[in-house]
């Protein structure tokens, strides 16, 4: 479960504000730990008040952040409780510097001399630019030469800068989502008889929402794919997997059946505000930016609604006395569902997407990390869909391919989300099935190898492959099956 206990957010951010006037959230001296087991009633009523779940509480094992404040006592009742458990990351704080200077560094652009805050100074400067170009130029050709001189909305040198940024893209390390959406423009640019780039909507910060399509003479008659992943913004790994599926898609010849076949429509960052706050602010963010009007959110002045709480299928089911993980009223909570169904910029955009396409999506999968988990609906209560052993079975066909891939490394658990996972109200998977009808709607638990939503970026090319023959054989599926 991710459900904030906000102190814990409040004291970081107010330590680096005292600390060092910047604006980052700092994570200093807390840990990352995992019990060996789940926990029962009373040790989760203890820990529930001095730690931060990643997991969820009753999973066979348990990933949760301690503060420095709390950690040695967290400490001590574990070994009281007997609990086996291991220390996976000694200081948050570390880790997300060593993230934060791996992913400027090799960019070549701001070199290994500037300190954190000049990077992130340069940076905004060269976001800025970016962010011009690509308003400017949405649907023509990058490059200095096709503006002509006389263009006075953008300069040549911005263009170049986007040129560059973009050619930044791979996948040995997370990306900025300048860097991203430079090159999605890019490959739209350079492949056009297969490759659109749609802007579906814009967040409350202006960013663009975008959908890459991908397929090979395209017609509503072929099936349609629409794939998701970033919702949550600190889950790091999905962006970077469904972009690495992307770039096969384009570029791996052995992957052209498949967009012969099939339109794959791909949103990779469906959390644009809350993507781009995990680089500049606070890398454990969960929800998106906004701040709405509502009475309680007035009164905090808590920002960010969770997306996936949002959705207006069953949307708010819940009580005051459930688990919040379920999904809240309460807007400085991290599961905040928001003032309404589909209160939300970008939940909006999908869903009119989705509604208004002339085709009947055949799958709609959603990528989150973490736990290595494959889950299809119901999410919101204890239910099954009718046809949910074909979804099993399938879901279980998508899991063996991914053992094999990753040569055995990585196990998937297949069921619904009360039965591996937890139960939580508006989440795109179950409006993807109980309003837009799609029937394969999978909502993907990415691994976190012991390390949650901080997955060293070593593993982004492992998982990005086991995700690719996760997608090939569903579409084989889809194709054998339509
Ligand atoms: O809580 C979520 O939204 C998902 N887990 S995550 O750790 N990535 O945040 C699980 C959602 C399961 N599906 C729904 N509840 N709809
Ligand atoms: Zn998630």
């Amino acid at each position: 479960m991710k459900k904030c206990v906000c102190l814990q957010f409040l004291i970081p951010m107010l330590t680096t504000v005292i600390a060092n006037f910047s604006p980052r959230v700092d994570y200093s001296g807390y840990q990352l730990l995992e019990v060996d087991r789940p926990l029962n009633s009373n040790q989760l009523n203890y820990l529930s008040k001095k730690v931060d779940f990643w997991s969820e509480p009753y999973d066979k094992s348990v990933a949760f952040s301690v503060s420095p404040l709390n950690r040695l006592e967290v400490h001590s009742y574990l070994q009281n409780q007997s609990f086996a458990y291991e220390l996976q990351i000694p200081d948050l704080q570390q880790v997300i510097e060593d993230e934060l200077i791996e992913n400027f560094n090799e960019e070549g652009y701001l070199n290994n001399n500037h300190s954190v805050s000049k990077r992130d100074t340069l940076w905004q400067i060269f976001a800025e630019s970016v962010q011009n170009v690509t308003n400017f130029r949405r649907g023509r050709k990058i490059s200095a030469e096709d503006f002509g001189s006389n263009d006075n909305a953008v300069s040549s040198s911005q263009i170049n800068e986007v040129v560059k940024i973009s050619s930044f893209m791979d996948w040995t390390r997370y990306h900025r989502i300048e860097v991203i959406y430079a090159w999605m423009e890019r490959l739209a640019n350079e492949h056009r008889d297969f490759v659109k780039l749609q802007r579906i909507g814009k967040t409350a910060e202006g960013r663009d929402i975008l959908v890459i399509k991908i397929g090979l003479n395209s017609s509503p008659r072929k099936p349609g794919i629409f794939i998701e992943g970033g919702i949550h913004a600190r889950e790091w790994i999905s962006p970077a997997s469904v972009t690495y599926l992307i770039n096969e898609l384009v570029n791996n010849p052995s992957l052209t059946d498949l967009i012969e076949n099939l339109d794959f429509y791909i949103l990779p960052i469906m959390n644009p505000d809350g993507y781009a706050y995990t680089h500049t602010t606070d890398r454990m963010w969960r929800k998106n930016r906004a701040l709405d009007d509502s009475f309680l959110t007035t009164l905090t002045q808590c920002r960010g609604v969770d997306l996936n709480r949002n959705w207006g299928y069953k949307w708010g089911t819940v009580s005051l006395l459930d688990n919040p993980q379920h999904g809240t009223g309460l807007p400085c909570l991290e599961t905040y569902m928001g003032k309404g169904p589909f209160s939300e910029h970008e939940t909006q955009a999908v869903r009119n997407f989705i509604l208004a396409h002339p085709r009947k999506f055949a799958s709609y999968i959603t990528f989150h990390s973490f736990g290595s988990k494959i889950m299809y609906p119901w999410s919101y209560a204890n239910l099954k869909v009718k046809d949910w052993k074909e979804l099993h079975n399938l879901g279980v066909h998508l899991a063996e391919g991914i053992f094999e891939a990753s040569r055995g490394k990585d196990r998937y658990e297949v069921g619904t989300a009360s039965s591996i996972q937890y139960t939580a109200t508006g989440g795109s998977d179950d409006w993807a099935r109980g309003v837009a009808n799609i029937k394969y709607v999978y909502l993907i638990e990415l691994p976190g190898k012991g390390k949650g939503f901080l997955l060293p970026r070593s593993w982004i090319q492992h998982v990005g492959t086991t995700n690719v023959e996760m997608i090939r054989r569903l579409s084989m599926a889809i194709l054998n099956r339509i």
